[in-house]
């Protein structure tokens, strides 16, 4: 007998045309790997997709997929994850749920005494036993799993499968993603596997009463940090698992996405200047077609502004021989010169006044309205702008372009994006 683990594949993450196609593809390849090495079921502990409600191309592709497995006659079991959690069952998850592609494995009961139990659902085909929490908003799993009746899970025999959506401190992992993790003991012990979701690179480790804990890791890629990895060389695929009264073998399936070159400047005592070439240089060296290339620059120049490393050129150069994708981090990137000043106080609006009066005196811009007096009280405007909280009711995609607007305004732009 056969089952896949699949998670955090984070559908509707992407926002780049060429690379949304390419987290579709990823998708439909997995889950046609599943379909022809006949797997007897699925699991997906979280995080499926990005949010709870992605756009209608998305759910267009996955409900399209899902119904190609469920027609191959393989179950999928879920838990929500801490992207598409929805705390009143608003999800894409609760629609393929509803309409049956998918099966949500959480069977919690509240009883009296303050603790939680879950009910197994067993699959019909294998008589696997498979219970699970879902993955919540942070810090709330906790509460939950300390709550969780363990013993009757414990108690309960047969081939058992813990599904769960969050970091595991016993597990060494990279420790890239937020902090939240808990402890293993707080999971029942005695299971056969306990597919994981939450940590996007693979991970398989058994433990003492905790065999095969396991993260398949994202087949692509739901934070910008993991096409990184990627370009690296991080392996990105699924688990397939065989077994019978036990877990036989836990095999990772490498999926194939895109092609990726990257290029690191390290900036630290350097001036732009000396930074601009090395990235032309390294450019020269790669060959861009068709590929995703990371661009990323950091450490602390000696003089000038951080604005001075251009990549536009760079940019320009790599669109023109064809790259799929180019993605610039410079948010390592510092300079000594620029660097701000502390100033004191009385009141808030005294210290910043101050911290700008301090500070102004360094830029050297042509324009007399960014610089001194001016400069200062346009400075402030723009702070207390950008200091605007979200109106109630209002959503992300309002409030971002309410603000931004209001700060073109103030410095009398244009919004080019529009
Ligand atoms: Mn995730």
């Amino acid at each position: 007998m056969l089952f896949a683990h699949l998670s955090d594949i984070h559908l509707g993450f992407q926002k780049h045309e060429s690379l949304q196609k390419v987290e579709q593809q990823v998708f439909e390849k997995c889950l046609d790997e599943c379909i022809a090495r006949k797997v007897d079921f699925i699991l997906i502990p979280g995080d499926l997709f990005h949010v709870n409600i992605p756009e209608m191309r998305v759910q267009k592709f996955a409900f399209a997929k899902f119904r190609q497995v469920h027609d191959a006659g393989i179950p999928i079991y879920v838990v929500y994850g801490s992207h598409d959690f929805s705390p009143v069952s608003n999800s894409v998850i609760d629609l393929l749920a509803e309409v049956g592609y998918i099966t949500k494995v959480t069977k919690a009961t509240s009883n009296e005494n303050n603790t939680i139990s879950l009910d197994f659902l067993v699959d019909g085909k294998t008589g696997a036993k498979i219970a699970g929490l879902s993955g919540l908003k942070v810090g709330k799993d906790r509460e939950w799993y300390e709550k969780l009746d363990r013993d009757s899970l414990e108690a309960e025999s047969g081939f058992k499968i813990f599904l769960f959506h969050g970091g595991i401190s016993d597990m060494k992992t990279d420790s890239g993603m937020d902090g939240d993790q808990m402890p293993l003991s707080l999971l029942p012990k005695g299971f056969s596997y306990y597919a994981g979701g939450h940590m996007h690179k693979f991970n398989h480790q058994s433990f003492d009463g905790y065999p095969n804990v396991v993260y398949p890791g994202t087949p692509f890629a739901g934070y910008h940090a993991d096409l990184e990895d990627n370009a690296n060389g991080q392996k990105r695929g699924f688990v397939l698992v065989e077994f019978e009264d036990t877990v036989k073998s836990v095999e990772f399936v490498e999926i194939e996405n895109i092609s990726y070159e990257i290029i690191e400047v390290d900036a630290n005592n350097r001036k732009a200047e000396s930074i601009n070439q090395e990235l032309v240089e390294k450019t020269k060296e790669i060959d861009p077609t068709e590929k995703v290339v990371i661009i990323k620059i950091k450490g602390e120049l000696t003089s000038g502004k951080t604005a001075d490393v251009d990549i536009s050129a760079i940019r320009d150069e790599l669109n023109s021989r064809n790259a799929m994708v180019i993605n610039v981090s410079k948010n390592g990137l510092t300079s000594k010169e620029y660097s701000i000043t502390e100033a004191k106080g009385a009141n808030k609006e005294e210290i910043e006044t101050n911290v700008f009066s301090e500070n102004i005196g360094q830029l050297r811009f042509e324009y007399p309205e960014l610089l001194n007096e001016e400069g200062i009280k346009l400075a402030k405007k723009l702070l207390h702008e950008l200091g605007q909280p979200v109106l109630v009711n209002e959503k992300k995609n309002e409030y971002i372009p309410r603000i931004r607007d209001n700060a073109l305004a103030l410095l009398g732009l244009d919004d080019a994006s529009q």
